[in-house]
């Protein structure tokens, strides 16, 4: 069966900048990913201390390369980039029941380094991101616009890793929520400007954020890593990744601290 796009989402994706929703897991294979992710946190000291450790969890667990590189999700992705595609990373953004937290108005394209910008998002929601969550919301079309420049603002309940963002004036009158049930997807461009609320339900909202891009992309902040999960790598632009062999292995935990340490300074480097 095939998961590539239709014409008619593709040309939305082209327009909007963004392409919501999609459905990839059925809800027993939520459910078993939530749990999956869970168990992960609690072997590694619990909610909070396990947040330094959940980036590339395709690195160290049989589950999550088996996530990055699902047809269901890596098909539709290859409609938008093309037949060659490498996974840069796997990211999460948690909102805990009833909190504060939020994710100010940024562009993805502005600090991570990658061009040119033929690089996606796939948003996953493994539990409810309905309206009350704080789930994502688009500005239409900005991803055919300017790169606004962000300020830093390190704010305490901003999930950005630096709390970037955009001071500019925007058309937040069109802004777009995308609230997502359990299992489905959106996808958007990395120019693509984006925000989401806090989360006012009393359940975590979680989403699973991972970020693909073609082959010939390039990070110009340094030498960076990748996994290749569709087609061909022609330009070696990234060093390629390979699925662990032993879940939270020796090696692999050497493996994926030394990725994701690295991928933090490409994050933060100006
Ligand atoms: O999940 C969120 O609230 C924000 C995620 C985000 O900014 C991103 O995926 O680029």
């Amino acid at each position: 069966m095939s998961h590539q796009l239709s014409a008619e989402q593709i040309d939305t994706y082209q327009r909007d900048g963004f392409l919501s929703p999609l459905p990839v897991f059925t809800q027993d294979e939520v459910r078993q990913l939530r749990k999956q992710f869970e168990d992960f946190e609690q072997r590694f000291g619990g909610v909070e201390r396990a947040v330094s450790r959940r980036t590339d969890l395709h690195l160290l667990t049989g589950w999550g390369y088996d996530v990055v590189t699902d047809a269901r999700i890596v098909e539709p992705v290859t409609s938008l980039l093309g037949p060659d595609v490498l996974l840069w990373s796997m990211n999460w953004f948690i909102k805990e029941p009833d909190n504060t937290k939020f994710v100010s108005f940024h562009q993805d394209a502005n600090y991570w380094g990658l061009e040119p910008h033929d690089v996606a998002t796939a948003w996953i929601a493994l539990s409810d991101a309905g309206a009350r969550t704080g789930p994502m919301e688009f500005i239409p079309g900005s991803h055919r616009g300017e790169l606004y420049e962000q300020h830093n603002t390190f704010e305490k309940d901003n999930l950005l890793s630096r709390g970037q963002t955009i001071e500019a004036a925007l058309p937040t009158e069109d802004c777009f929520m995308t609230p997502l049930a359990a299992g489905e997807m959106s996808l958007h461009h990395v120019r693509t400007i984006h925000r989401s609320g806090p989360n006012k339900s009393s359940d975590r909202r979680i989403g699973m954020v991972l970020r693909y891009c073609a082959t010939h992309v390039r990070q110009t902040k340094g030498a960076d890593t990748a996994t290749l999960v569709a087609g061909e790598d022609q330009f070696g632009h990234f060093r390629l990744m390979q699925r662990p062999n032993v879940e939270y292995g020796e090696d692999e935990m050497a493996i994926h601290a030394d990725a994701v340490a690295n991928q933090g300074k490409m994050i933060m480097r100006d």
